[in-house]
């Protein structure tokens, strides 16, 4: 047999790189960038090359487990469901749905048969218990735009082809590749940025990959962003900046904002983020007088207390210097299909509701229906006969990636029933009694369904499998509906296809109405998540409208297509994309204004002498990839980064040990010492601490590294999104003893 090759979209992360995959025999023998890919034009990072090892890792769950005497055994599918139902549904019986929580994993948001059976799921399941790493990450973001635009996935992204001056606060797009803004080959396009004359700042406490590749680059102290940003909009009132342009017409709560903000002069802010006056002030000059510019804020500017008001501010930066939703500046995608900014009547809507339930445990809110993963131990050992008692996991790892896993995993022990829906057996899911794995990528069909709604450009892709899936297995979408079976009482062995074609027809007529026969039988080619692409983007906003629009787009024609149809740069979507009460953008919303009080409280109070921040590596993704040979190779990525003045100050020395505490915890970690830190800033990434025995992630754990969210409490939280404070925590460190670091190695 000769080689072939297939197209296929890298899910690994929201760059959604095009992959050019050559195979023989059913075996992957090269992994390229797709040169003609509309949307990716040939970038591939080494992750997306990794993509073969994660197909090939033996230590890829291919078959359900249950753990029998306290060890997993390998059984089949309807062996597994038999489980499920004879432990899951008594739970329910007994103590209701709602004594079973869900925690959503990053992966949810990659792969479409998750994405949305993993919503069927739910809806089915009922339960408000549902916990998600959104909430370890961007959950500000949706906190703020949601209140601003009425809509929590309103998200705009920096129209950086177009643009005359990029900021970046608190992202590395050179490591992470982009996150809440899908941009494969950041550095290609920074660099194309630059050669036209444009200019790229960085403002980070750490001299980043993004930093190295910028004009400028600006330290800021971790925590500092939400004075940055005051003192950014307290100028641009100041100086006579504010020029809304177009959106003027659109804005309520402009003078509000000009009050709340006075004041935060940039003399007075400066000193608490670390930069000097003068530098705010010209930032925000800057910002105003260039003609195309567009602020960036990501993760950095979330995992802090005070994120929705970053997040928030970030957005009024853009919209008074002119710059929102316009070319060059911050605009929205407009996605070929599952578009939440598309949706409902343009120009108006119900805005959102935050806070309709709280936490039992604790004062938290519930934000787009979900829950802080922080909360999850106390939701099951506190919260009396209220309490979690099953637990079932998505594509997460919260004992690694969310503070206190030690905490977690003794809760996790102590629940009646715990399920994962897991690739592999790690630090989470090896408290499951259950354990049901997923496709390869590469055996599984793909559309984004998330991230094509931050796309830098818009573009509609599709990929088929690459290869047959193997012998039994199933996708995710069927065992999600095979628990949705076993939920309404049809057994462990519900057809699946039948039921997803029963849901399927009652989703469509709630939309179609008579025209759902019709509607349905168009697509009956389909089944699964395919079925829901065609349905969505068929009524989407380039779709054929199922005839109506007989130029428009069907699934058909994007396979045609080969890989995939450029839909071309945004377009201003402004007032139409607002689903606010008042069809207006909300520039000060009272929640946010009331919330300057803590930033005046933590004017006066002195920061800690020294905090830890995270750090992401092209090599590695949140927890999980550490397992895969071609990304394991090099040198160790667990270290901890230490200015030369610190490491004086605590006697360190390069490439030695240190002993890093926090939480009550401490653990030795080999030091770096650069310049690229600010002082008095230490920085460690996460996913790392392998070292958990009956897991079964061989190759990782032979380089575990260290738990940072170990040195964290988890009750650290902006209290408007619930986010978990996870940069600028305070640490100590000291050197590590000869005996120490003997007892280590
Ligand atoms: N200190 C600190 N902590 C952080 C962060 C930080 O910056 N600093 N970042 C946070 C962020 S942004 C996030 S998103 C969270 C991530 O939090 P999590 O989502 O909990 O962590 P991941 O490591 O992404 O774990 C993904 C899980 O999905 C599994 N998986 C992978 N692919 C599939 C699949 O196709 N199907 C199924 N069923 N499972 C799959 C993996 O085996 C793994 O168990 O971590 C957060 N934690
Ligand atoms: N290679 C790789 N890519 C990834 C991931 C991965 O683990 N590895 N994870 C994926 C996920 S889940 C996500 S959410 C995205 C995240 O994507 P990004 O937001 O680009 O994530 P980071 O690379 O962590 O960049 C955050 C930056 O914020 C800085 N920072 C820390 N504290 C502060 C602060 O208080 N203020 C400011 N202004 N900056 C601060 C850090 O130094 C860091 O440079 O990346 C995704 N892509
Ligand atoms: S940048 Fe992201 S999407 Fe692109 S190849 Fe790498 S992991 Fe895959
Ligand atoms: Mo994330």
């Amino acid at each position: 047999m000769s080689a072939e090759t297939s197209y296929r979209i890298c899910p690994l992360c929201e760059a959604c790189c095009g992959l050019e995959v050559t195979h023989e025999s059913g075996k992957v023998v090269a992994v390229r960038g797709a040169e003609s890919d509309p949307f990716s034009r040939g970038y591939i990072c080494p992750k997306g090359v990794a993509i073969a090892d994660l197909h090939n890792d033996p230590d890829r769950l291919r078959q359900p487990l249950i753990k029998r005497d306290g060890r997993f055994v390998e059984a089949t599918w309807d062996e597994a469901f038999a489980e499920i139902e004879r432990r899951l549904l008594p739970v329910i019986e007994r103590h209701g749905a709602a004594a079973v929580g869900t925690v959503l994993g990053n992966p949810v948001s990659h792969r479409h048969g998750l994405t949305l059976y993993a919503q069927r799921f739910l809806r089915t399941l009922g339960s408000p218990n549902v916990f998600s790493a959104s909430t370890v990450d961007q959950m500000p973001k949706h906190r703020a735009v949601g209140e601003m635009y009425g809509q929590w996935m309103t998200i705009a992204v920096p129209d950086i082809a177009r643009t005359d001056l990029l900021v970046i606060l608190g992202g590395n797009p050179m490591a992470s590749n982009g996150s809440l803004w899908t941009v494969p080959d950041f550095r290609g396009k920074a660099r194309a940025l630059r050669a036209r004359g444009g200019r790229l700042v960085t403002i980070d406490p750490r001299r980043t990959e993004t930093a190295k590749v910028s004009d400028d680059h600006h330290f800021i102290r971790p925590g500092g962003d939400v004075f940055l940003l005051l003192g950014l909009v307290h100028t641009l009132f100041a100086e006579g900046l504010v020029r809304p342009g177009r959106l003027a017409a659109h804005i309520n709560g402009l003078s509000e904002l000009e009050a709340a903000v006075a004041p935060y002069d940039a003399d007075r802010v400066a000193p608490r983020c670390g930069m000097d006056a003068h530098i705010i002030r010209q930032l925000a000059r800057d910002l105003a007088n260039s003609e195309r510019a567009a602020l960036y804020g990501r993760i950095g500017t979330c995992l802090q207390a005070f994120g929705t008001l970053n997040n928030w501010l970030v957005d009024v930066v853009n919209i008074l210097t002119g710059h929102f939703d316009e070319p060059g500046g911050m605009m929205f995608p407009k996605a070929a299909a599952f578009a939440t900014n598309t949706r409902g009547k343009p120009g108006e809507g119900r805005g959102v509701k935050v806070a309709r339930r709280m936490m039992k445990s604790a004062p938290v809110p519930e934000i787009m229906s979900e829950y802080p993963v922080t909360t999850i131990a106390d939701e099951i050992t506190d919260a009396g006969e209220d309490g979690i008692r099953a637990m079932i996991s998505i594509a997460a790892n919260p004992v690694l990636s969310a503070p206190n896993g030690e905490r977690l995993s003794n809760a996790l022990g102590q629940l009646d029933f715990m399920l994962s829906l897991d690739i592999y057996l790690n630090e989470t899911t090896r408290h499951a009694d259950v354990i049901l794995p997923g496709l390869s990528p590469l055996e599984d069909s793909h559309w984004d369904v998330v991230f094509n709604q931050f796309a830098w450009r818009n573009a509609a892709r599709y990929s088929a499998p690459v290869f047959d899936r193997p012998g039994d297995q199933l996708a995710e979408w069927q065992v999600f509906m095979r628990l949705i079976g076993l939920l309404q009482g049809q057994g462990p062995n519900a057809d699946a296809e039948a039921l997803d074609h029963a849901i399927t027809l009652v989703e469509v007529e709630k939309v179609a109405g008579a025209l759902a026969p019709q509607v349905m039988s168009a697509t009956s080619g389909l089944s699964g998540p395919d079925r829901l692409v065609e349905l969505e983007l068929r009524a989407g906003p380039y779709g054929d409208g199922f005839g109506r629009n007989p130029d428009g787009l069907t699934l058909a024609k994007v396979r045609a297509s080969g890989q995939g149809i450029d839909l071309g740069p945004h377009e201003p979507r402004m007032p139409d994309i607002l689903r606010t009460p008042s069809g207006r953008i909300e520039l000060a919303p009272p929640d946010f204004v009331a919330d300057l009080a803590r930033v005046e409280k933590a004017l006066s109070e002195l920061p800690p002498e020294l905090v830890l921040i995270g750090r992401r590596d092209v090599r590695t993704n949140n927890s999980w990839m550490h397992n895969l040979p071609t990304l394991a190779k090099g040198p160790n990525r667990c270290k901890l980064l230490v200015h030369p003045v610190d490491a004086q100050r605590y006697g360190l020395a390069n490439g030695e040990f240190a002993e890093i505490s926090g939480n009550g915890h401490d653990m030795l970690v080999p030091v770096e010492i650069t310049d690229d830190l600010m002082p008095g800033v230490v920085s460690l990434p996460h996913g790392w601490g392998h070292d958990q025995t009956d897991a079964r992630m061989s190759l990782a754990a032979r380089n575990p590294g260290v738990n940072i969210n170990a040195l964290m409490d988890g009750g650290a939280r902006d209290p408007l999104s619930g986010n978990a404070v996870l940069n600028g925590v305070a640490v100590s460190l000291r050197a590590a003893s000869a005996m120490q670091i003997d007892a280590a190695e």
